[in-house]
């Protein structure tokens, strides 16, 4: 049977805001645990308000010291941002109108900006469907977790046999890549053969160390996020550690190697998380390591918007480089509207549009409910004037466009030969 075309703007509108909703999204990266990861797993109105985006802000609009406020309990820290950012100003940043959101998707009253009250109905939805009931609304099906064994907290949970459908891991290297020092004594304590210099033994034991927990986690791919000078021409240990033990490892395995460039990390460390600045990276070293290693696959996300269009037209050179998602401090509105208009218009529907990067459960409603309209809207043009131009658009096109954007792109991409 011939398929049908689609014939006006109104019938377009109706099949892709459709599609979009039947289309279960996979979040390529995200910071979320599993409840069977204990204290790992955040979710509730405290963790939410305590998300270092909101602490930052919190920073500008009151004058506590950034070490009055980590002495401050959990509770007590989401008072003070509940009072700065919703009391005593107006909540209209993307961060504290991601809170707005969530409360009135998951139907949660606060006419007297009362928080104790907020508490109460959130405490009252928490049961044995909560986590599914989440997802639902987000209309996600899978996340990619980040896991770190190297971390502390995390690697107790990561020991262990969990495995999930739902919360899929990603090998997270930062620690060993950009620490190296301290990674070192960490992996002698483990029992692997290294030493601070990166000798071949170093090397080799580094590389097995990797090896090992590939084979564990049975990761979707390897991570590592880069500062906005990394370049691939220095000896710098995490430079040497790319070339010569991930870049190899990663290729042996099959596994992309997931590249998030641009964060200055710590610029003001009293911040902790809600430290990190950005800075403009060298797009050229992107270009290099795609073309010197062409048996390996890069995901990769940018933090500076001025890197974003040397980015795009590089993605067009190398189809082992894959952009995904509008990054933190790049997730709002405006720029998630620039960039994705820019990615459809140079890269068609080759390319992963958003990826949530949540760290408390119900970050993925917000996350998502206020991307996923930009994108839609895009498409929405792109067809419209397509239809104009009486080129036939069937709703089976949109369906094959939509899963490829927020499901195929990424599971193509990650799939061994
Ligand atoms: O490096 C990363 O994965 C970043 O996303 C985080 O470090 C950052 O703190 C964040 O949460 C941004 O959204
Ligand atoms: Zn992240």
């Amino acid at each position: 049977m011939e398929p049908v075309r689609i014939q006006s703007e109104e019938q377009l509108s109706q099949v892709l805001s459709q599609t979009v909703k039947d289309t279960k999204i996979i979040d390529v990266h995200t910071h979320l645990f599993p409840e069977q990861f204990g204290d790992l797993c955040l979710a509730g109105i405290d963790e939410l308000l305590t998300y270092h985006y909101l602490i930052a802000e919190t920073m500008r609009q009151t004058h506590v010291p950034a070490e009055r406020f980590w002495q401050l309990s959990k509770g007590e820290q989401a008072e003070l941002v509940w009072s700065a950012l919703f009391v005593q100003n107006s909540p209209v940043s993307e961060a504290t109108q991601g809170i707005i959101t969530i409360l009135q998707t998951m139907g949660i009253t606060c006419k007297n900006r009362d928080l104790n009250e907020i508490r109460r109905q959130f405490a009252a939805m928490r049961n044995a469907e909560y986590i599914d009931m989440i997802f639902e609304y987000a209309n996600v099906e899978k996340v990619v977790m980040t896991n770190d064994p190297l971390d502390k907290r995390e690697v107790k949970y990561l020991s262990g046999a969990y495995r999930s459908e739902r919360f899929l891991y990603s090998l997270r290297l930062d620690q060993l890549v950009n620490h190296w020092q301290s990674a070192a004594v960490t992996l002698q304590s483990m029992g692997y053969p290294v030493k601070a210099e990166l000798t071949a033994a170093t090397l080799t034991g580094a590389a097995k160390f990797l090896k090992d927990w590939i084979e564990k986690l049975q990761p979707v791919y390897v991570a590592l996020s880069l500062p906005p000078d990394f370049s691939c021409l220095t000896a710098a240990s995490g430079t040497i550690l790319l070339q010569e033990v991930v870049l190899p490892v990663c290729a042996e395995y099959q596994l992309p190697l997931a590249l998030m460039v641009g964060a200055k990390r710590a610029v003001n460390p009293e911040l902790k998380l809600a430290g990190d600045a950005v800075g403009k990276a060298d797009v050229g070293a992107i270009i290099q390591l795609c073309s010197t290693y062409p048996q390996n696959k890069f995901l990769l996300t940018m933090l500076s918007r001025e890197d974003q269009y040397e980015l795009t037209v590089a993605a067009r050179k190398f189809s082992n480089l894959m952009l995904f998602g509008c990054w933190w401090f790049l997730n709002t509105p405006q720029f998630v509207d620039e960039i994705t208009r820019m990615r459809f218009e140079l890269l068609g529907t080759s390319f992963i549009p958003q990826h949530s990067d949540c760290r408390v459960l119900e970050h993925l409603i917000y996350k998502w409910q206020h991307s996923l309209p930009r994108i839609e809207q895009i498409l929405r043009e792109k067809y419209s004037q397509l239809i104009k131009k009486s080129w036939p658009v069937a709703a089976e096109d949109i369906q094959r466009d939509v899963n490829k954007l927020f499901r195929e792109n990424f599971t193509t991409f990650i799939r061994k030969s």
